[in-house]
């Protein structure tokens, strides 16, 4: 029997992280890459496609980036022909794009809210959609979205990113049922709170230089006490994206810190000072 380190090889594969310019995207193209796969990603404009290959570059991974909007279906649908044509057919699609509005929900315009549902839950619904007919034809693919602690939790300021996520949980488990007779797989990552600009907001420093009253929460929230960070969401990326997951599919799985099995503890008994020497990583 061949090693079973090679089951999460993922030699030979195109895999394509949406919105994959920097943040959690970009530490799953570095996954893929790391893992043998040739790595292709959109972002929404040029400036971030071009920040996107230059990030890359860094790190030694010569991608495929293009300018696609998720939510045109028309660029979707080009940006795939494309890649198949000049890289190769897909075989690993992560729906990572995706946007947050914290507004409270009786203030919150309608075209607010259709801008993160259209581009958090029907974004990965025309991603997944432009690459099943060709996984279809070869039996093999591998959707992966990008869930969330609030595909399963509520908070205030965040209902339609909850709405989205939680649609996307159910995406997931209905490609899942509809697909895998064609051995694709469809599973999500549910990261917990992971540092990125995403999130920045909720960690920036109050004037007076104290911790964030939500930095503090989360922390209070988290057993190992941190935010998370992206090379945190590597492995699993690779794990998702390989073989070694084929008889896995249409789960969400967490990778939290521990936050969703942990009732919590009073903020009040961190001490700030424990986390004084951390940093951001650079985006
Ligand atoms: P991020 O830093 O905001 O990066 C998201 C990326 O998606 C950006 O490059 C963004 O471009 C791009 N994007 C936005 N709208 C797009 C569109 N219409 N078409 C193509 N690309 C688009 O977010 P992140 O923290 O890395 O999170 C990545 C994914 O994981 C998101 O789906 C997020 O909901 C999810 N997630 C994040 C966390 C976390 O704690 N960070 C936890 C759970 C789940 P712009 O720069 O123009 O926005
Ligand atoms: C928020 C955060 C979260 C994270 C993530 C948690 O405002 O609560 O942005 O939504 O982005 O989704 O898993």
């Amino acid at each position: 029997m061949a090693n079973i380190l090679d089951k999460f090889s993922c030699a030979g594969k195109v895999a394509w992280v949406t919105g994959g310019s920097y943040g959690l995207g970009l530490a799953y193209g570095n996954a893929y890459a790391q893992a043998g796969a040739k790595v292709v990603f959109n972002d929404i404009n040029q400036d971030l496609v071009d920040r996107g290959l230059e990030n890359y570059k860094k790190l030694g991974i010569e991608a495929y980036g293009a300018v696609c909007d998720v939510t045109d279906e028309d660029a979707v649908n080009k940006f795939v022909a494309d890649v198949a044509e000049k890289v190769g057919p897909i075989d690993i699609l992560v729906n990572n794009a995706g946007i947050i509005k914290r507004i409270p929900m009786h203030e919150m315009s309608l075209k607010e809210w259709d801008q993160v549902i259209n581009i958090d839950l029907t974004g990965p619904f025309i991603c997944a959609k432009a690459v099943l007919p060709s996984m279809m034809e070869r039996k093999s693919g591998k959707i992966i979205n990008a869930c969330s602690m609030m595909s399963e939790f509520g908070r205030e300021t965040v209902s339609a990113y909850a709405a989205a996520k939680g649609g996307l949980k159910m995406l997931t488990r209905n490609i899942c049922s509809e697909y895998g007779q064609y051995n694709i797989q469809c599973n999500a990552i549910g990261p917990g709170y992971i540092a990125t600009p995403q999130t920045a907001p909720l960690r920036a420093k109050q004037e007076d230089g104290s911790m964030h009253p939500f930095d503090r929460f989360i922390r209070s929230k988290t057993p190992a006490q941190r935010w998370g960070r992206t090379e945190d969401l590597m492995g699993l990326a690779v794990f998702l994206g390989s073989e070694a997951s084929d008889f896995i599919n249409g789960q969400v799985i967490y990778i939290d810190g521990g936050i969703s099995a942990y009732i919590g503890q009073d903020p009040g008994n961190l001490d700030p000072s424990k986390f004084a020497d951390e940093k951001e990583e650079e985006f």
